[in-house]
């Protein structure tokens, strides 16, 4: 949009007035914040009531991506790119005696998502804007967002996140198109005159479902699409007896907290009622709309809509569809089951057994009565119509009621027409293993797309340094299609440029070292190797592996006093759930080594290691740019993509990494001599699994540097871990070390040697690095969300063209 200085100066201090009645001298910090947010809200409400009149009279197909965690992170700085007035506002602003970046910090993080799977579906939420991709979120507007983590003696300890506090800016709450959700009491079946059969309903619980609307502001151009948030509420016409506190309290928990598990599938029945509730609310709005739009009659909804389910979470909509279709909409099951099938897509993310949701039948059958009745006979009619031309044995693998369960994954791929796995491995583990007996059934239903990142967010406002380095060598064009990063290879050889390349990441190095001794209180030096693993606390990425190596560079000092390398930071960020407690114990070993080794006067500044409390999108956006090394060293087939190695890659940092998820695309793309690659393959840990042969203790007993990293987690060398030290070792050798920590070790000890050698040649290094960030473009979620439009959802970007 055209925004002049002036004008901005003039709309801001009007804002501080009419909102709050004082003036730029008098303004406290969170008053500046929101009267600021309040004039970029009123900038683009006149663009996203435009584009929604577009969308109403265009009446081209919209995807609704439904998805139980959305990660945004704060919006201000984001707003304001994709409106084209970040330099304007940054500058109107400065001349006013006010720094935009210290008024951007008070805005909390919107976290209503644990990690990748929260995260990705926010990047794709400003990808589709900004390739004018009609995409609308649909998730839930949790009261209370992921923790805040505290670090106390070295513990997590939980804080709840009450980001609601002060108002939240952005969203605009619709009362009136609130929306009704039932659950429980009776349901059965009477027939009509016509022969017909419906559901009658008796002593429902009803909870009324309000949205909550967020702009999705598209990057320099007319799109503005919609996050739609619920929140649960009593509904206001609910009979007297039902009016009581309890009735009030229940209700309000459905959207109260966020499950903290990531990748962990926790079976609460507040869960099981969350996801129908955003299912239900969800789908009614659309259909609503779709009606009272009159864009077409009912049974030709799969030319208008479609809706992705990430993950299993919001299954539902499969059952939930075709009740809306069946029972309010009077079509019949066949047109139904053919629409419900064209409409939906699936998206898994993650292999694990632990994340795979089963829901116990009785609880379904107690809850969603209809809704059970319908997944039953979404079942018994498939098995009757593949009986005839398939085995039963791959009949009964696929069910979706057995065992006394409901198979969530089983629904959601039966009931939709494309699966797709987040990255090529994963993909082909879904096809080859996982899921190979739906592959039988299905073929033509299976599909790859990798994840991909936002680079606005994760470049151009996380990094101005270097994207101002980038225009100057190559151009603007990279901030409209990142593939054209590509140009930089040109540079490989160019000597200033590889020097101004390392200025930036030594610059950013400072600002993250400032923010290290403010955090911490640790001194460390920015000429030293930043490495650094920020993800998730869980036993699967491996955290413990890298404190293996920590350990061993430790002791190697202690051996060698005067010894010579490369001084390293190893920065760790992680959040643990809750009840994960083997995921804390790791955490407080961390920080217990840490006192060791930054207290040791023999290190000196050779190794530092610090633990950056409650990791969180701001932070990544910090710590990032500043990173030499990410450590991406799941165990080969686990990490089902990842997407803060596409980070890293793209701020120049060099990838450590296993052959596991996208890092295997990471490497094709920037060459193998740009990234260090260690460990087991996939095939290997099948082979492993396959043959039971794995012996851990062996390795223990054997590998002598093993052995005494090992034992100083139970003889006392590291201090105060009396629990959680013994705790670890035997994971590692009385369990057999379920995640081959030991195996890949000294694959691990080499690549490592490997990097530290490689960052003695700076300038090899500084080449390394410009091809990582050159050849990063493909890992844009811009390609990955027009890779959706195209192949999975049938949708078409919108033209500029007036
Ligand atoms: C989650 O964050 C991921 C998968 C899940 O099944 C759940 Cl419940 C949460 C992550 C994957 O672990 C990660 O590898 C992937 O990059 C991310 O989803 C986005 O696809």
């Amino acid at each position: 949009m055209k925004l002049s200085k002036t004008q901005f100066r003039k709309d801001f201090e009007q804002s501080l007035t009419s909102e709050f009645a004082t003036d730029v001298a008098k303004a406290g910090i969170t008053e500046t914040f929101a009267a600021l947010s309040s004039v970029v809200k009123q900038y683009y409400t006149q663009i996203w009531q435009g584009d929604n009149q577009y969308k109403d009279r265009s009446q081209k197909k919209q995807t609704y991506y439904f998805s139980i965690e959305f990660l945004p992170g704060k919006m201000l700085k984001s707003n304001l790119l994709n409106l084209g007035i970040l330099s304007t506002v940054r500058e109107g602003l400065q001349e006013l005696g006010i720094d935009l970046e210290k008024v951007a910090q008070v805005e909390p993080d919107m976290a209503i998502g644990n990690g990748g799977l929260g995260r990705l579906a926010s990047c794709f939420m400003d990808s589709a804007a900004s390739t004018g991709l009609p995409v609308n979120g649909n998730g839930i507007r949790y009261r209370y967002g992921l923790f805040k983590q505290k670090i106390i003696d070295g513990y997590q300890v939980e804080l709840p996140d009450s980001w609601l506090n002060n108002v939240n800016p952005w969203e605009v709450r619709r009362a009136d198109k609130a929306i009704e959700v039932t659950f429980g009491g009776e349901t059965w079946l009477e027939e009509t005159e016509d022969g017909r059969l419906i559901p009658r309903y008796r002593n429902q619980e009803r909870v009324l479902a309000v949205p909550y609307d967020t702009a999705m502001v598209g990057f320099e151009n007319t799109r503005v699409n919609n996050m739609c948030l619920w929140r649960s509420e009593v509904p206001q016409d609910l009979d007297v007896k039902f009016q009581n506190m309890e009735y009030m309290r229940q209700t309000s928990m459905l959207s109260a907290e966020l499950y903290p598990d990531d990748s962990n599938y926790d079976g609460r029945l507040l869960r099981l009622k969350q996801e129908y509730f955003f299912v239900s609310a969800g789908l009614q709005r659309i259909i609503r709309h779709y009606k009272s739009n009159k864009i077409a009659p009912i049974a030709q909804i799969a030319d208008y809509i479609a809706v992705h389910i990430n993950d299993t979470h919001p299954a539902l909509c499969v059952p939930e569809f075709m009740r809306l279709l069946l029972d309010e909409n009077g079509l019949s099951w066949e047109q139904a089951w053919d629409i419900t099938v064209k409409v939906m897509s699936y998206t898994n993310h993650t292999i694990l057994s632990e994340a795979l949701e089963k829901w116990p039948e009785e609880m379904v059958h107690t809850l969603l009565p209809r809704i059970y009745q319908i997944i039953n006979e979404i079942d018994k009619r498939r098995t009757d119509e593949l009986l005839p031309h398939v085995g039963a044995e791959l009949i009964h693998k696929t069910r979706i009621v057995k065992d006394g369960q409901i198979h969530m994954a089983n629904l959601a791929i039966i009931g939709s027409h494309s699966t797709n796995g987040v990255a090529k491995l994963h993909s082909d583990i879904l096809k080859d293993v996982e899921l190979h007996d739906f592959y039988q059934l299905y073929p033509e239903r299976f599909n790859n797309k990798t994840n991909g990142i936002a680079d606005r967010r994760w470049l151009q406002i996380s990094n101005a340094r270097l994207s101002k380095l980038l225009d100057e060598k190559i151009g603007k064009s990279w901030r409209h299609d990142l593939v054209k990063l590509e140009a930089l290879k040109d540079f490989r050889e160019d000597t200033e440029t590889l020097k101004q390349l390392a200025a930036v990441k030594l610059e950013n190095k400072k600002d993250l070292a400032a923010l290290i001794k403010e955090k911490n209180g640790i001194e460390v030096n920015p000429e030293a190797i930043f490495d650094v693993q920020i993800k998730r606390l869980h036993a699967y990425k491996r955290q413990l592996l890298n404190v293996l190596h920590i350990l061993k560079l430790y002791f190697d000092i202690k051996d060698q006093p005067d010894l010579e390398m490369v001084p390293r930071v190893f920065i760790f960020g992680a959040k643990a759930a809750p009840g994960y407690h083997y995921a804390k114990a790791i955490i407080k070993v961390i920080n217990e080594i840490a006192v060791m080794i930054n207290e040791d006067a023999v290190v000196k500044d050779r190794l530092k290691l610090v633990f950056m409390e409650n990791y969180n999108v701001s932070l990544a956006e910090a710590i990032i740019p500043a990173a030499d090394v990410g450590e991406q060293i799941s165990l080969a087939s686990k990490e089902a993509s990842g997407t803060s190695n596409m980070k890293f890659m793209l701020n120049g940092a060099l990838t450590m990494a296993t052959l596991d998820g996208a890092n295997i695309e990471i490497k094709e793309a920037c060459g193998d001599e740009n990234i260090f690659i260690f460990g087991l393959t996939k095939d290997e840990v099948y082979e492993y699994y396959k043959n039971g042969n794995y012996n851990a203790r062996d390795i223990y007993e054997q590998n002598p540097v093993v052995h005494r990293i090992l034992n100083a987690f139970i003889d006392g060398t590291i201090p105060n871990i009396t629990n959680e030290g013994p705790e670890i070792f035997e994971s590692l050798t009385a369990f057999n070390d379920e995640y081959f920590l030991l195996r890949d070790f000294n694959d691990y000890v080499r690549a490592q040697k490997d990097l530290e050698n490689l960052y003695r040649d700076q300038r090899a290094w500084a080449q390394a690095s410009l091809m990582n960030i050159a050849t990063s473009g493909i890992f844009s979620s811009d390609r990955t969300i027009r890779q959706y439009a195209k192949d999975i959802w049938f949708i078409e970007e919108k033209s500029e063209e007036v």
